[in-house]
């Protein structure tokens, strides 16, 4: 089949270099001594009250350097044991992860910062196609039940990554909230959730700007992460072909546009090219315009 020959990197980058390495221990010390102290200051009341309780016994009892000893070792035990349990979580190097579906809560434990893309739009309008086609994933598109990010080396520099969230069409709410994680939303914009009928149906298309004006207003009032939108015209080999089809398409596109930079929450809003996941050239294609989008 056509996807499983799309172009996409079925490398995976080298081991990190050392300097990468320290960037790693780096912030993995750093994050490991702001839990510490976050810990410590929460319990020092408790600290402070067993300190004067150990130390009056010690002044009655007369025994006090016995009791020093006792409470110094039993101090270090304590904080043993909260270095112990704010240990982070190790940080993962992005190209460890390549490949497969990971949660989203992975997404805290990169050990640098990459572009996070949240793919959106109105059930069976080709995100998860897209990404599988773009990761050379043989999984076949089926609906998706729970978003799950999937990282992907850019195709021109393999050192450089970006990590896309699937969301689930079918959920609005669901697929907003994905965009806490994302820095950039690419909206699937559709004719029809059909894969074969080249018919534009205007019910589709009123779902697809109903979704929109209701992700500018979630995003107004929750002030979620991403500040760009990309929009994506799909299933392009449907449709494209036909002029008129194309006009209206243009026109959804459009307002779509219009819905977001009214909102305000957006900042900028850009239009990809027509694009079809059955073409590896529009998949690679529409990938760059996203990296370029990221920089
Ligand atoms: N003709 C055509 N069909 C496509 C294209 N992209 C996806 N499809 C088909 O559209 C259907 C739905 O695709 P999915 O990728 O599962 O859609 P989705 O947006 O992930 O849907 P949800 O997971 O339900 O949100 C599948 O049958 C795909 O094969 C395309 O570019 N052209
Ligand atoms: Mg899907």
């Amino acid at each position: 089949m056509m996807i499983a020959a799309l172009a996409g990197p079925a490398h995976a980058p080298k081991a990190p270099r050392p300097l990468m390495q320290m960037e790693y221990l780096r912030d993995f010390l750093a994050a490991w001594k702001t839990r510490f102290f976050e810990e410590c200051a929460a319990r020092t009341a408790f600290l402070a009250s067993i300190a004067s309780i150990v130390s009056a016994i010690g002044f009655n009892l007369n025994g006090y350097s016995y009791l020093a000893w006792a409470s110094g070792l039993a101090l270090i035990v304590w904080l043993g044991r909260i270095a112990y349990r704010t240990l982070p979580r190790f940080l993962v190097e992005p190209s460890r992860l390549l490949g497969r579906p990971v949660e989203v809560e992975e997404l805290s434990y990169l050990s640098r910062r990459i572009p996070v893309v949240g793919l959106l739009g109105r059930q069976a309008a080709g995100k998860t196609t897209f990404l599988n086609a773009l990761s050379n994933s043989p999984d076949p598109a089926r609906r998706t039940e729970k978003p799950y990010v999937r990282i992907v080396p850019s195709l021109d520099e393999p050192s450089h990554f970006v990590a896309f969230v699937d969301s689930v069409g079918q959920s609005d709410v669901n697929q907003f909230r994905v965009l806490t994680h994302c820095d950039i939303a690419c909206i699937f914009i559709d004719h029809n959730s059909s894969d074969t009928t080249r018919q534009i149906s205007p019910e589709r298309l009123k779902e697809h700007l109903s979704f929109v004006r209701q992700l500018n207003t979630t995003l107004a009032e929750y002030q979620y992460g991403a500040t760009q939108a990309l929009l994506l015209p799909s299933k392009g080999d449907l449709w494209s072909g036909n002029q008129k089809s194309r006009e209206i398409m243009d026109k959804l596109i459009d307002s779509c546009a219009q819905a977001l930079q009214e909102g305000g929450a957006i900042k900028k809003v850009q239009r990809l090219p027509i694009s079809s996941n059955r073409l590896a050239a529009d998949v690679s294609s529409i990938f760059k315009g996203i990296r370029r989008a990221a920089k």
